[in-house]
Order: structure tokens, then C-alpha cells, then sequence
């Protein structure tokens, strides 16, 4: 199925300079960047983004970590996009996120793993709408 996701380099990918190899790899794959943006979200903006981790014990770091740092979100298409960017990107533990994964060959923390991508059609659209 023809998908959108939102993809976004976190503050650490950007500082390690991974955005032109994160774009790539999936330009590689065959995917379509139909939007992009160089953003430093606010507060407000990353605990939306973040919402359904608001009871997490990780929450507060997470939201610190993200907000006022230059990120690059974008919107990418294609076939199954969703789900092969998912496997692309690897587990969000970097202790067990494959090699050849985004976190498995960069990510080197649980918090700071480089890169987000949307789980489903539905958070897919919301995350979308949020950040554009
Ligand atoms: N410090 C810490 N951060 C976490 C933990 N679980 C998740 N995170 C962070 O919160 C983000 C969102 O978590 P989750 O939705 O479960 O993973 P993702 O969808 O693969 O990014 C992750 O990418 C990590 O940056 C945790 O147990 N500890
Ligand atoms: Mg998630």
C-alpha cells in the first residue's frame, strides 16, 4: 500500500552530521522525500509528539533531549514505507538493534538514537500533522 510516514533525525544525528546518510539510505531503498524540514520544536511541540510516553519514567529526558535542538523531520512516501522504515531504522535499544539498522550501526544510547519513525498508519497521519 501507497504510505506516508514521518521520519525525523534526532538532536544527535543532526550534531553527528547522519542526516545526509540517513536520507541515503532511504533514498536508496527507493522512497520519495516529499517534504523536509529543519525545525527547533518546542516544549509543548515534543510532549504532542511524545504523548503516549507522558507516564513513561523516561519522559522528562526525552522531552529535554528534543526540545529547542535542531531536528530534521520529513515526510516520506512510498510502498509499505511504515513498516520497511521501521526495520530500517532497528531496534530502539542500541544493545540490540541489528547492524545494518540506522541505530544499530550508529545509536550508541537509548535515549539519544538518532532517528524517529512513526509505528503506524494512524500515528503516521497525527505525527504528520503535527510537525507540518
Ligand atoms: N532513557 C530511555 N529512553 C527511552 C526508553 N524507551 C524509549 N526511550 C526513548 O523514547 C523514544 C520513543 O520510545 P518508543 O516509542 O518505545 O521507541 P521508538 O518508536 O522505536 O522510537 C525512543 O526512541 C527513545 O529515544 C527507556 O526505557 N529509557
Ligand atoms: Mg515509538
Amino acid at each position: 500500500m501507497l504510505e506516508k510516514t514521518y521520519i525525523m533525525v534526532k538532536p544527535d544525528g543532526v550534531k553527528r552530521g547522519l542526516v545526509g546518510e540517513i536520507i541515503r539510505r532511504i533514498e536508496a531503498k527507493g522512497y520519495k522525500i516529499v517534504d523536509l524540514r529543519l525545525m527547533r520544536p518546542n516544549r509543548e511541540l515534543v510532549e504532542k509528539h511524545y504523548d503516549v510516553h507522558k507516564d513513561k519514567p523516561f519522559f522528562g529526558e526525552l522531552v529535554d533531549f528534543i526540545s529547542d535542538s535542531e531536528v530534521v523531520g520529513m515526510v516520506v512516501e512510498g510502498e509499505d514505507v511504515i513498516t520497511v522504515l521501521r526495520n530500517m531504522i532497528g531496534d530502539k535499544n542500541p544493545a540490540i538493534a541489528a547492524s545494518g539498522t540506522i541505530r544499530g550501526d550508529y545509536a550508541n544510547s537509548l535515549t539519544k538514537n538518532i532517528i524517529h519513525g512513526s509505528d503506524s498508519a494512524e500515528t503516521a497521519e497525527r505525527e504528520i500533522s503535527i510537525w507540518f
